[in-house]
Order: C-alpha cells, then sequence, then structure tokens
C-alpha cells in the first residue's frame, strides 16, 4: 500500500517544540495546498472516498484520530496521535477517517489545488479502478 509514516523532527529547547515543514525535504513534494479538520462532533466518520492523483502528508497537530486505509486488497488502520508524525498516502487509496478527539486538529498538506473531479466517492467504482 503506498502509505508511510514520516517522522518529523523536534527542534525544541526549554521552551518547548518546534517542527518545521519543507517542501521536498522532509515533506516529499510540492506543496500547494494545506488545509485542517477541527471540531469534529463525536461519532463522525470522514472521508469515504479515494484520490485519483493527489499526494497528501496528514499530521495530527492536537489531539488523535484514526484513518482506515484500503487499497483495495488490504485495509490498514492507523491512529495519529503525535504532532511529530506524518501520514504519506499516495495513490489510489480509499480514506475514512474515524474515532477524532475532541481537541482534534488533523492538518493536511496536498501537492494539488482542490479538484473535486479527483475524488471517486463510489466504493464500486474505486475498486474498479483499483484492479487496474
Ligand atoms: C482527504 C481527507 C483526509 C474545499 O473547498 N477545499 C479543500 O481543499 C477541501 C479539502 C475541502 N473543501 C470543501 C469541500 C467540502 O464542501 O470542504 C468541505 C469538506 O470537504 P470533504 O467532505 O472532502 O472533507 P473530508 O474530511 O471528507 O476529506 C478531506 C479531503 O477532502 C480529502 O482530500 O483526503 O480530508
Amino acid at each position: 500500500m503506498k502509505i508511510k509514516l514520516i517522522d518529523l523532527t523536534i527542534m525544541g529547547d526549554e521552551r518547548g517544540s518546534l517542527i518545521a515543514l519543507e517542501q521536498n525535504h522532509n515533506v516529499p513534494f510540492d506543496v500547494k495546498r494545506v488545509y485542517y479538520i477541527f471540531g469534529t462532533q463525536d461519532n463522525v466518520c470522514r472521508g469515504h472516498h479515494a484520490h485519483r492523483n493527489l499526494k497528501q502528508l496528514a499530521i495530527c497537530v492536537s489531539g488523535y484520530c484514526t484513518f482506515l486505509l484500503d487499497d483495495g486488497k488490504t485495509k490498514e488502520h492507523i491512529q495519529l496521535s503525535s504532532p511529530t508524525q506524518g501520514l504519506l498516502i499516495e495513490g489510489l487509496i480509499w480514506r475514512e477517517m474515524y474515532n477524532f478527539s475532541k481537541d482534534c486538529v488533523l492538518m493536511v498538506l496536498a501537492d494539488e489545488y482542490y479538484n473535486p473531479e479527483d475524488y471517486i466517492r463510489d466504493y464500486q467504482q474505486f475498486l474498479k479502478e483499483s484492479q487496474k
């Protein structure tokens, strides 16, 4: 499956911690867009789609949430609960996000601008395209 967990180096000192994200260094692509998800209500499940062409790095900068990732053959559940860890998602991968903590802020860096046409929202269509 085209996913990878990336450890982000902390620039810490006695005042606290700082992490820098740099395109084509610890973020392995050109960054065109950043968005973040917060204030998620109880028992909400988001996502339910795949992307045809998008690289994304997801970082839970506060709290936690869980990703279900599915490449059409295998499924993995990955909990993000640290601002020092990034989840890289590339290729045709169905994703759902659930189990959000109240304080969860999920920040996502993407290599493309928002394009609704890049989304596959139908699971059967995703399975069809992922078998090609
Ligand atoms: C993904 C997961 C991890 C925009 O206008 N611009 C944007 O860049 C994005 C991401 C969304 N939107 C609008 C579209 C919807 O009206 O914001 C609303 C919520 O978006 P969506 O329902 O797609 O959110 P999620 O949480 O289901 O999925 C998002 C990303 O869309 C998706 O790329 O991989 O987070």
